[in-house]
């Protein structure tokens, strides 16, 4: 779970430890007193010297020291715990500037979502893990498929695709019939006997737009925060008129949720820090129109090209600054 040391979770963490142990607190002291005080039994000896009466406060013998604390402690606890919610509330608001973030665009249409990429990103399935690894620079596509099952690669380059079958006893494929162009979108997938997908290396330009109607995950690199500029937009414009529906992009792994409104031409914008790499969903939020329930898609955190996503590089910024075990 990349989310779990999220100021979110660790708001969730200090509030459940208290509301817990408040409860017990509350909740004993009522049972005590409901017994103690029942009807036909004596709480306390000689209870005529104290003046206690329903309804009036104990004048005559109270604590004044327990009864300032009875307002400090909660006060304080309050106050603290309202402090470190509106921490949360800054952290998922605050914007970071645009070269900090990753950015892409997010369309939302009737019903599907687009993702416009403002920046490039080249990212490749961990080499650790399917034992393939892609290395394409200027004319050298090398695939090395030392202790895998591939025995076909696929160059894929602006939707026009070329298959070759990888060396076997080489265990590995060397294609040099391509430059890297890197404003078109490359993608080089490997596969196995099977037709079984093990591998994938992708070049996204700047420009590159995915769509959840053509079934595609939005690709997002997990190694800094990532910056999402949200626009409802009709899915055609023959009708100037008509400016679209109200949408809410909302990507629950992260708990952030964020309008999409449609004639707004600044947009809204949202912010989260992805952490491990994975695939978690998209949801629309708002409902609009008769196939809201259909727009839905994926998101998927991935490691750039040559480097990781092991470290948990989320914590620091999105925390509030506790290491989210002490309370
Ligand atoms: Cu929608």
């Amino acid at each position: 779970m990349p989310a779990e040391d999220t100021v979110f979770n660790v708001v969730y963490d200090k509030y459940m430890f208290w509301s817990i142990l408040v409860g017990v607190f509350t909740f004993g002291w009522m049972f005590i007193a409901m017994l103690r005080y029942r009807d036909g039994v004596e709480p306390v000896e000689n209870l005529e010297k104290y003046h206690i009466e329903v309804g009036s406060f104990p004048v005559d013998s109270h604590n004044t020291k327990l009864e300032v604390a009875f307002y400090l402690v909660p006060t304080i606890l309050v106050v603290w715990l309202t402090m470190i919610a509106l921490a949360s509330n800054y952290s998922a608001w605050t914007i970071p500037s645009d070269e900090d973030t990753f950015n892409v665009d997010v369309i939302g249409k009737q019903w599907f979502w687009e993702f416009h990429y403002q920046e490039e990103l080249t990212w490749e399935d961990d080499p650790s893990v399917t034992y393939v690894n892609v290395d394409w620079s200027a004319s050298d596509l090398t695939v090395d498929t030392h202790g895998s099952e591939a025995t076909n690669v696929t160059v894929e380059i602006d939707g026009v695709k070329f298959d070759y079958a990888i060396d076997l006893a080489a265990e590995m494929a060397s294609i040099s019939d391509f430059y890297l162009d890197v404003n078109l979108h490359n993608v080089v997938t490997v596969y196995d006997a099977n037709d079984v997908l093990l591998h994938t290396w992708e070049h996204l330009p700047v420009g590159t737009i995915l769509s959840t109607a053509g079934g595609e995950n939005l690709i997002i690199p997990c190694d800094e925060s990532s910056t999402l500029d949200l626009y409802s937009r009709p899915h055609d414009d023959s009708n100037p008129a008509y400016v679209g529906v109200q949408h809410a992009f909302w990507l629950p792994e992260w708990g952030v949720k964020e309008d999409l409104v449609p004639g707004l031409e600044a947009g809204t914008v949202m912010t989260f820090m992805p952490d491990d790499a994975g695939t978690f969903p998209i949801r629309c939020a708002e409902y609009c129109g008769d196939y809201h329930s259909k727009m839905v898609g994926f998101i998927d955190i991935v490691a750039r090209d040559g480097a990781s996503c092991a470290a948990d590089t989320g914590i620091k910024k999105m925390d509030t600054g506790s290491d989210g075990g002490g309370y």
